[in-house]
């Protein structure tokens, strides 16, 4: 009888294990299929994507006064309207690497920038094909003779910003003409021409092109209060070089922006124009926030002071009197003309002609 008993539970036992090995089996084997669909699929995206080199796309030249190329795809467009929704992206990325070794010593080129960012769209375009970003985010550099710089800038950003899971885009603001430089008068005709370009952006981050962060948890994107991103520049021992600091890379919202009628015109030269913004932004209500110093470092480009950028002699008065000229002067007093928009791989090209500074009054 116990026999019986012992070995029909024997029986049991073996058919539970040889039903054990099948499943295991038949799930090595989906396994395996889907890898291999992975990699396939992995393949097709990459031969499809390493054509075409370091060419603007066509059409893309716009010329003074035409109207703007119509709006690009959404961030997540790639994404058939069939498919899932996306989920949200994380609040804090998850692939994010903290701390980065950043140089400038190795030569770069553009065509090396390209083959290793092969995931932006024209015009440097990018939106996370896994998640629904939380903002979209127009980055803008004004610029002029720096393409050194940008190659380097564009070669430590694209990857930082991928990682970083927004919508984004690069817009380079270049200064047509040889007249005196004013970094935030192309800053305030950036940000209409990056919204003629893509009407949604819901912040707007000011870079200059020869900073680049060294630690990836400092996130380019907007917050309740106007940002400072580079809070600890290595040319200033990685420390604020005054409390009232705005300068180097900043970053706000549509409606910050607009709150402080945008950033002043007047400005020709070099300084105090990210003073009077920090003013504008004080005098509106707001209160700057600020990455840990730990977290907010910076490594800037050595340069020679550029020509046509001479320190501003009038700054010095012109930072004392914000409260009476931001109402007058800002992005609703703005005007220039557009010269041309060219969309590269990556980055958006916009060349304006912002005018030259008043003539001073003659002495005496
Ligand atoms: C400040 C400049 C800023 C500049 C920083 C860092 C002025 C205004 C008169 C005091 N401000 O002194 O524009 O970003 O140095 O270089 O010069």
């Amino acid at each position: 009888m116990t026999r019986l008993l012992l070995g029909v539970t024997l029986e049991r036992v073996c058919k539970a294990v040889l039903l054990l090995c099948l499943l295991h089996f038949v799930i090595i084997v989906i396994l395996y299929f889907d890898v291999y669909a992975q990699h396939l699929a992995f393949f097709s995206r990459f031969n499809s994507r390493s054509s075409a080199l370091a060419q603007p796309s066509p059409n893309a030249s716009r010329p003074h006064g035409t109207e703007a190329p119509g709006p690009s795809p959404q961030p997540g467009a790639n994404h058939s309207s069939t498919q899932q929704p996306l989920p949200p992206c994380q609040e804090v990325p998850p692939g994010l690497v903290g701390r980065l070794l950043i140089e400038f010593s190795s030569p770069m080129s553009m065509e090396r920038v390209q083959r290793e960012n092969p995931e932006v769209r024209a015009g440097g375009k990018y939106a996370p094909p896994d998640c629904q970003p939380r903002q979209k985010v127009a980055i803008l550099i004004p610029f002029r003779h720096r393409e050194h710089h940008l190659r380097y800038w564009l070669h430590y950003l694209h990857p930082i910003l991928r990682r970083q899971k927004v919508a984004y885009s690069i817009y380079i603001i270049n200064q047509y003409g040889e007249d005196t430089f004013n970094r935030a008068k192309l800053l305030n005709a950036g940000f209409l021409e990056a919204l003629r370009d893509e009407a949604d952006y819901d912040c707007f981050i000011f870079s200059d092109v020869d900073l680049v962060p060294m630690d990836d948890r400092n996130l380019y994107r907007c917050y309740e209060q106007p940002r400072h991103f580079a809070v600890a520049m290595d040319k200033f021992s990685f420390r604020l070089p005054y409390a009232g600091y705005f300068g180097g890379v900043s970053g706000l919202s549509r409606s910050q922006f607009l709150k402080i009628n945008g950033f002043p015109n007047e400005y020709w030269g070099w300084g105090g124009e990210d003073d009077d913004i920090f003013n504008r932004i004080s005098l509106n209500g707001m209160k700057v926030s600020r990455p840990d110093s730990r977290i907010g470092r910076y490594r800037m480009i050595k340069h020679e002071r550029d020509k046509h950028n001479e320190p501003n002699p009038q700054r010095f008065t012109k930072i004392q009197n914000t409260k009476a000229t931001m109402k007058r002067d800002g992005i609703s007093s703005l005007q220039y003309q557009l010269v041309e928009v060219t969309r590269w791989p990556l980055y958006t090209n916009i060349t304006v002609d912002i005018g030259k500074p008043p003539p001073r009054p003659a002495r005496g």
